[in-house]
């Protein structure tokens, strides 16, 4: 592996279109946080950007449906996501945004330069339009059904069920999602990266030279290059956006994904003026952390948009992750679907690290993963209280009690207790090891069993009953004891930043690196101040008011859901009095052989008796609706159905969901009763 210099460490920039949960935590800027918080404390020349992407048709048709300035709502936006990363410890170098001045000057450079190389290829197409709408359709905005791989639902730039990358005009029955209407086709211009062109290069960088990449990125990438690239539009006919910076360009704007990525360089451009060595230097890392939605933008068009540019560096990786569920269900923001970041803060305050650990216990870091409030409680209570906190407490605890605050000086080092302190350097070296290949969950659990290794340590040792017996043996524990502690201190740092602080602050630790932590982290007679827990148990209520806000979610999207069909045509009193409606009792019940839902009913109508065919089999036994009344249509003209007369219809009521039930009179009554 070559060494690289310094490292340049980018994370996906959140559409200013709505706040951020936990899913965006657990899939980007947590592992990216880890990543970034470890080098620093190896004391790497790191720089960790992020920022806002404030351009794109969501925040246009945000700004529109409120009937606001797209200004306006990505600056509400921008602010209130800058605020939860804050929060979250989701240590940035800075956090910048796409409608800042550097970034339109950095993205029309970069455009123009490439327009003057000739790396554009410039066509006129038809392209969808909405003509309820008035305006071209961004690729997001259509629907229809994927040539692939016949998923109905496929976007115009992408099938989110088999992955392709498509262009509007592949898919089948294409359909406005804003207005709902058929789409037009019409004549417009636009720039094209030819990415056919770069499809070589790209197949030999990644495919060969890249063949560690993580499985489902290197598959997605594999599978793109193997259908064949096709050149890609990097304008779009918008009114808000970066201008696309050459003459008789009027109308258009960078596409977002063009621009977005020089988002990266814009923000490091902000940050320092040095920022050239970090984006062009060959020994400098770039690394990009996504979501898996965002793979091909990153690993395929962004790297072609640099490699025609000709002076930047390449991604050495792109560490992207799948998704998370949570409850079981497709995290949505539109369905408000998800753990929002800061109202999590608002019902658990001060535990930002809890729902780090969680996540990051649980990171879709290989397919999409599941988050649960009550597997949260229990990773809470079981391995942050029971394991973590309950090693830390016992040994500060009992550090105050019996040396009152200061790590005694050990009388003899047996082997077990060596294996021990080893068991420090072994846990260090894991988390290293893990961390640079990305497997953060892994590292997470080689930390959490240095904890455990301190628990079982104590545990087997008992200090609390050779303090009587063997003092001097006990101070040899608490000095074996201590050791684990400012271990987990320092090493706990990349994922509970936090708790390291204030664990940090307990011990009277600081400035501490990496490198400190080998066999001997804290001296004998280093003074500690006042024990304090550091996690507390998350009760049942807590979680089940959790669940119960989510329960309401779900019924209200339900309620949401069921739009009544809408009336029929209007009919006059005369019409309604044509229909003659009887009460009857059902007196026979079979079902109608090699049929699902018709049922033969014979019915006592008062007048006659008579069979009727009704399609309720799905959702009624024969035996259970003998003897029950029901209203029938009596003088409607008879019809054969599979093969049986049916004299009448009996009246059902159907739901949302297609479910039938009898509509039968309130009490009983005599058949023959006449409904008006
Ligand atoms: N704005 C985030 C997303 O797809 C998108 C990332 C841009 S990174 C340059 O949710
Ligand atoms: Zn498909």
């Amino acid at each position: 592996m070559p060494e690289f210099k310094r490292y340049m460490v980018t994370s996906a920039l959140p559409y200013a279109n709505g706040p951020v949960h936990i899913g965006h935590l657990a899939g980007v800027y947590i592992p990216s946080d880890i990543y970034v918080r470890y080098l620093r404390l190896k004391g790497k020349d790191v720089i960790s950007v992020c920022g806002s992407d404030e351009h794109g048709v969501p925040i246009t048709l945000k700004a529109k449906k409120e009937g606001v300035s797209p200004q306006e709502i990505v600056d509400r936006y921008h602010n209130i996501i800058k605020k939860s990363f804050i929060d979250f410890g989701i240590a940035f170098d800075i956090y910048s945004r796409t409608s800042s001045e550097t970034h339109y000057k950095t993205a029309s450079d970069f455009f123009k330069y490439l327009y003057d190389k000739g790396e554009f290829i410039v066509k006129t197409t038809e392209q969808y339009f909405d003509t309820q709408e008035n305006q071209f359709l961004a690729d997001r905005y259509i629907k229809g059904t994927c040539p692939k791989c016949g998923y109905e639902e496929a976007y115009g730039d992408q099938c989110e069920k088999c992955g392709s990358a498509l262009n509007p005009t592949d898919l089948i029955n294409p359909k406005s999602t804003i207005s709902g209407v058929e789409l037009t086709l019409k004549n417009t211009k636009h720039w094209y990266l030819p990415l056919d062109k770069h499809e070589p290069f790209l197949r030999k960088w990644i495919l060969e030279d890249h063949k560690e990449w993580k499985p489902n990125v290197y598959g997605q990438c594999k599978s793109w290059l193997d259908n064949g690239l096709q050149p890609r539009a990097v304008s779009r006919d918008l009114d808000w956006g970066v201008p696309v910076p050459i003459k008789n360009a009027e109308g258009k704007v960078l596409y977002v994904w063009f621009d977005a990525p020089i988002g990266y360089i814009s923000a490091t451009k902000e940050l320092t003026s040095d920022w050239e060595k970090y984006w062009k230097d060959k020994e400098t890392k770039l690394v990009h952390f996504i979501g898996k939605d965002n793979i091909v933008f990153h690993c395929i068009i962004f790297p072609a948009m640099l490699k025609a540019e000709g002076s930047y560096i390449l991604p050495d990786n792109v560490p992207a992750n799948a998704f998370l569920n949570l409850e079981n269900d497709k995290i949505s923001t539109s369905k408000n679907w998800a753990v929002w970041l800061h109202e999590y803060l608002e019902d658990f305050k001060d535990k930002q690290d809890v729902l780090r650990y969680v996540l990051t216990a649980n990171a879709p870091e290989t397919k999409d993963n599941d988050f649960t409030w009550k597997n949260f409680q229990a990773r809470n209570n079981g391995e942050l209280v029971a394991v973590l906190g309950n090693f830390i407490n016992r040994t500060l605890v009992l550090t105050k009690k019996y040396y009152d605050k200061v790590i005694p000086l050990p009388d003899k080092i047996n082997e077990a207790d060596i294996s021990v302190l080893e068991k420090i350097l072994k846990t260090k070296k894991d988390i290293e090891e893990n961390i640079e290949i990305y497997k953060f969950r892994d590292a997470l659990k080689a930390y959490m069993n240095l904890a455990r290794t301190g628990n079982k340590y104590l545990a087997d040792n008992e200090p609390w009953k050779l303090i009587k017996t063997d003092p001097d043996r006990v101070r040899t524990i608490m000095y074996v004891a201590a050791q684990i502690t400012a271990a987990l201190a320092i090493l706990g740092e990349p994922f509970l930043p936090f708790t390291s602080e204030k664990l940090k602050k307990i011990i009277n630790f600081e400035n501490t690196k990496w490198e400190d932590v080998n066999l001997r982290i804290t001296k004998a007679n280093h003074k500690i101040n006042e024990p304090e827990l550091l996690f507390d148990k998350i009760e049942d209520k807590e979680i089940e008011y959790q669940i119960n806000k989510l329960l309401k979610t779900k019924e209200e999207n339900i309620k949401n859901d069921v739009e009544p069909k809408p009336i029929k045509e209007i009919i006059s009193f005369d019409d309604f009095q044509k229909l003659d409606i009887r009460t009857a009792t059902i007196i026979e019940a079979e079902k109608v052989p090699k049929t699902k839902k018709l049922l033969k009913l014979k019915l006592d109508t008062g007048i006659d008796k008579r069979t009727v065919v009704s399609g309720i089999a799905e959702f009624y036994k024969p035996e259970e609706i003998i003897g029950k009344q029901v209203q029938v249509l009596v003088n409607l003209a008879p019809r054969k159905l599979k093969g049986t007369e049916s004299q009448g219809m009996i009246l059902t009521a159907e739901n949302s969901q297609g479910k039938l039930c009898l509509v039968s009179p309130e009490e009983k009554f005599e058949n023959g009763s006449a409904v008006s």
